[in-house]
């Protein structure tokens, strides 16, 4: 591998700046899904074999689902500020899986000012203020799908561990390779992933047959609060803090059922408003055909893609039900 800059390739701007920081901290959005863990756990493995010295920190904890990918428990949880880096601004900061510097939590307030650089590797469509740091590919079906080629470019051998978390993230983001956004370059690569030794079966059971009894409650509750409207085109589910509180589970173990209204033929948007522990409100929404929510999020400081997007709110539920009901109007 040349440590010469290549200024032509797709990658060289997070490769000339991976080059250039021996210490690196990878961080993800909050709340961080298998894609988000997926890409940190891949690139911290690749680091670490290129003699960087690397550390993992998220506002937010991974959920078990996903402690398979870290064994070794190389993330870190922001909660405390004294077990960061000593001088910050010797660090670089990768920020992955997500292209808003606000959407990392705490980690922008405690880590993203004081670093020496950063950078932002990720695959959503834009939201508002998108630093020029980045490499942004909105087709691409996951981060870990761009990461999987940034490593090829590179010519860095891929671990099994790395492997297992690049499939995982692949496996996550695609809906198990059924969303929009798989393409057949997206099964070339989960094909070298499972070569590598990554066992499809098991990468499923652990993401998808992990779910505790507390959760299974937390569902049927969430369940029972559908409702539709436009004719039974969108369906609109909720989540309060009570619910969580109730069933003694964790504030994403309902996630999955945003896609339940979808399986209906006639139900085009899915729309799940989702209290955190906090009291919080996180609108998540689904389309199918030609609806793009990525717009209605973005309208509210959000953002995603046209068939999956999001955003986060301080209004109260009933409030951003109306809202985002109302800007759905026009479609129907
Ligand atoms: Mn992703």
């Amino acid at each position: 591998m040349s440590k010469t800059e290549n200024k032509n390739s797709r990658f060289s701007l997070i490769t000339n700046f991976i080059y250039r920081n021996d210490k690196i901290i990878l961080t993800a959005h909050e709340t961080p899904d298998g894609d988000a863990i997926g890409s940190e756990i891949a690139l911290f493995h690749v680091l670490v074999k290129l003699g960087k010295e690397v550390r993992i920190i998220n506002a937010d904890p991974s959920g078990l689902r996903y402690k398979f990918l870290d064994t070794d428990g190389n993330i870190e949880l922001l909660d405390d500020i004294n077990t960061l880096p000593e001088h910050l601004s010797n660090w670089g900061l990768v920020i992955l899986d997500t292209n808003d510097t606000e959407n990392i939590g705490l980690v922008s307030k405690e880590i993203l000012p004081f670093v020496r650089d950063f950078f932002i590797l990720d695959h959503h469509e834009g939201g508002g203020n998108i630093v020029t740091a980045n490499h942004i590919e909105s087709e691409a079906s996951s981060t870990c799908e761009l990461l999987y080629e940034l490593f090829t470019e590179m010519k860095v051998d891929i671990c099994f561990d790395s492997a297992q978390a690049l499939f995982t993230g692949i496996v996550y983001d695609t809906g198990s390779f059924i969303y929009p956004k798989t393409t057949a370059k997206t099964f070339k690569i989960a094909e070298k992933l499972v070569q590598l030794g990554v066992q499809p079966n098991k990468v499923y059971s652990h993401v998808y047959e992990s779910n505790s009894i507390s959760s299974l409650m937390l569902q049927s509750k969430v369940l029972a609060t559908l409702e539709f409207h436009f004719n039974q085109h969108v369906a609109v589910q909720q989540m309060t803090k009570s619910m969580i509180i109730a069933c003694d589970a964790n504030y994403d173990e309902a996630d999955t059922l945003i896609n339940t209204p979808l399986k209906s033929h006639d139900i085009l948007v899915s729309i799940f408003l989702k209290e955190n522990l906090e009291g919080i409100l996180r609108c998540s929404l689904r389309s199918k055909g030609n609806i793009d929510v990525a717009v209605i999020a973005q309208e509210y400081g959000g953002g995603g893609h046209k068939t999956a997007a999001g955003f986060k709110s301080k209004l109260p539920l009933e409030e951003i039900k109306e809202k985002v009901l109302k800007k759905l109007e026009v479609y129907f």
